[in-house]
């Protein structure tokens, strides 16, 4: 072939990954293997992503132990021990500290660092990756491991700036911890995050306040420690229960109902004996997995949401704070189900107060508390458990320029565009992991990265393999790939709910339901299709080559 270009320049680096999370450790270790030079970015001053951040009282995850880590060494996995059914975050961020050793990753991680720009040089096909600390360097691809909930909400009540009282943002806890004890403390937000933190702040406050804009569903999480016998009979039939996983709907060990059974059609009283029997093991995928139409029937939501309802008004001794806790604003699990120990226990405690926002919004704070349309709250701490810029945030607080120097943030003005959650149109050479219309955040996070990482590497193998210097997703199989995204979205309730799943928690942000519903095992098929037919639906130019 005879080609006018110069041969591409050698780059510092063949890939740029940025954070060193579950999702950055795990590319660096793919790519270093298969023998490409690499580099991590990581802001924190330590690795561990999301588990490096959340440090906030009760933080945990909501994924089994024994699930929610790699699966892509059965060293690692039957060395570590985990100690709980569902992990504490220091645990979580032990084991990705450990991680980070076994494999000797730490040499090729940048600390401190946060990756400010990244311009994709279209003459030298090279990415320019640019961080805070005034570095610069050059690499062929660009990985973006930044995680799906990683920017914080910024807090945006009125008067922030006359509270004289302590504050806080979960996400951000600080790393000594905080001494609450004897403290008048108020918690924002009933979300995820918050379901964790207000029981145990309420065991420690002299008064805790929780500010509810919206009730939440939650689950018990029926925590504890997890036997020693149970781990290694868990541990004996590992491959077997990752090759489930890897094919299930969540990423987690159940098969996909043959042909699923609508909710419907279930008796009520057998219907009552399942949720009970799912209530009394805790969890909230499980519930999920076991009723499969409950995202999708309104009639099958009704009657678990109302399951759900009756187990609040049961645990719950005051009538009407047992209706406030309720939720009733949004179908079941269209916003995230959540996963406790102890939550709606805390309301039946003396020093616990809800204040229902819908009916008395917040009107500002005020140097010693908050004041609503109904009263004044004194604190001396106020947390924020207000969630993220989710899915997007991260990506959009890079500054990202592609093809003709288009920033990603004009190509994703109306919402992002992806295909496979993988790549963007006008974006060559630039890989996400778990990004925006995958399945990431619907799924056992740990699996989806590892199939997006394990996916990613592959393709980079290949790329060298055939000579080709550019891989960029092709508009229509992008366009297709959207349409499908939002097709199985609206064949489900998630839409309607106002959750970060479509960025209405966001300001101005565009309302797109932003994951793929479709499952991780058959969103997986999808994949390694378009693998095995040479990349389908990327265009792929090859390395120049001299005379
Ligand atoms: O955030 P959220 P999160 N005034 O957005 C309220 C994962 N996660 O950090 O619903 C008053 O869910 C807001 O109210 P509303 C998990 O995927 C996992 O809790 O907008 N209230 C809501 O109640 C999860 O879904 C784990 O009306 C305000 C809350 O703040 C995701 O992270 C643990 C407000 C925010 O809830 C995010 O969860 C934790 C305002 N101005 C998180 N602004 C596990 O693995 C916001 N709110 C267990």
């Amino acid at each position: 072939m005879n080609d006018p270009r110069p041969m591409p320049p050698t780059p510092d680096f063949d890939a740029v990954i940025v954070g060193a999370g579950f999702g950055g450790l795990y590319m660096l270790h793919r790519v270093r293997e298969a023998g490409f030079r690499a580099r991590v970015f990581e802001a924190g001053d330590g690795v561990g992503g999301t588990w490096y951040w959340n440090r906030y009282p009760g933080a945990r995850c909501d994924i089994e132990s024994v699930d929610y880590s790699y699966s892509f060494s059965p060293e690692l996995e039957q060395e570590w021990q985990w100690t709980e059914r569902y992990p504490r975050q220091p645990e979580i961020l032990a084991y990705l500290n450990h991680v980070a050793d076994r494999f000797d990753l730490r040499r090729d991680i940048r600390l401190e660092t946060r990756v400010t720009a990244a311009q994709f040089d279209e003459a030298a096909g090279l990415w320019r990756v640019e961080t805070d600390r005034g570095e610069r360097c050059t690499a062929r691809y660009c990985v973006m491991a930044t995680g799906c909930l990683s920017v914080p909400k910024a807090p945006e009540l009125p008067g922030i700036e006359r509270f004289a009282g302590a504050t806080y943002l979960t996400a951000a806890w600080p790393r000594d911890g905080v001494d609450l004890t004897g403290q008048r403390v108020g918690v924002i937000g009933t979300g995820s995050t918050a379901i964790q933190v207000i029981p145990q702040v309420a065991r420690q406050a002299a008064h805790l306040t929780v500010f509810q804009r919206t009730a939440n569903f939650s689950v018990p999480a029926r925590n504890g420690p997890l036997p020693e016998g149970e781990q290694q009979r868990i541990k004996a039939g590992y491959r077997e229960r990752r090759a489930l996983s890897r094919q299930s709907l969540f990423g987690i060990p159940v098969a996909l109902p043959d042909t699923p059974r609508r909710t419907r059609d279930i008796p009520p009283a057998e219907l009552n004996q399942t949720l009970e029997a799912l209530w009394a093991q805790g969890g909230a995928m499980s519930l999920l997995a076991a009723t499969p139409d409950v995202l999708m029937d309104p009639d099958a939501n009704t009657r678990v949401a109302e399951f759900v309802r009756g187990k609040i008004r049961a645990t719950v001794k005051d009538p009407r704070l047992a209706e406030l806790l309720c939720p009733s604003t949004h179908p079941l699990g269209t916003k995230r189900l959540c996963l406790d120990s102890e939550y709606y226990e805390t309301f039946n405690r003396d020093n616990v107060t809800l204040v229902d926002l819908r009916a008395t919004p917040i009107q500002t704070l005020t140097e010693h508390g908050l004041r609503t349309t109904a009263a004044e709250y004194p604190l001396d701490a106020l947390i924020f458990a207000t969630g993220f810029d989710a899915m997007t945030g991260a990506l959009l607080a890079i500054d990202i320029r592609g093809r003709g120097g288009r920033s990603l943030g004009e190509a994703w003005a109306d919402g992002p565009h992806t295909y496979l959650g993988l790549a963007s149109a006008g974006f060559p050479n630039l890989f996400l992991i778990t990004g925006p219309q995958s399945p990431s955040v619907f799924t056992n996070m740990v699996m989806s990265i590892e199939q997006h990482v394990d996916w990613i590497a592959d393709c980079l193998d290949y790329l060298r393999a055939h000579s080709i210097a550019r891989i960029e997703a092709a508009a229509p199989a992008q366009a297709d790939w959207e349409a499908h995204v939002a097709a199985v979205a609206d064949a489900t309730l998630m839409p309607q709910a106002d959750s970060w799943y479509v960025g209405a928690n966001v300001p101005g942000k565009p309302r797109v339901f932003m994951a793929y519903l479709g499952g991780l095992g058959p969103y997986r098929q999808r994949c390694d299709q378009v693998a095995a037919q040479g990349y389908a639906g990327f265009e792929l130019s090859p390395a120049p080559t001299t005379v």
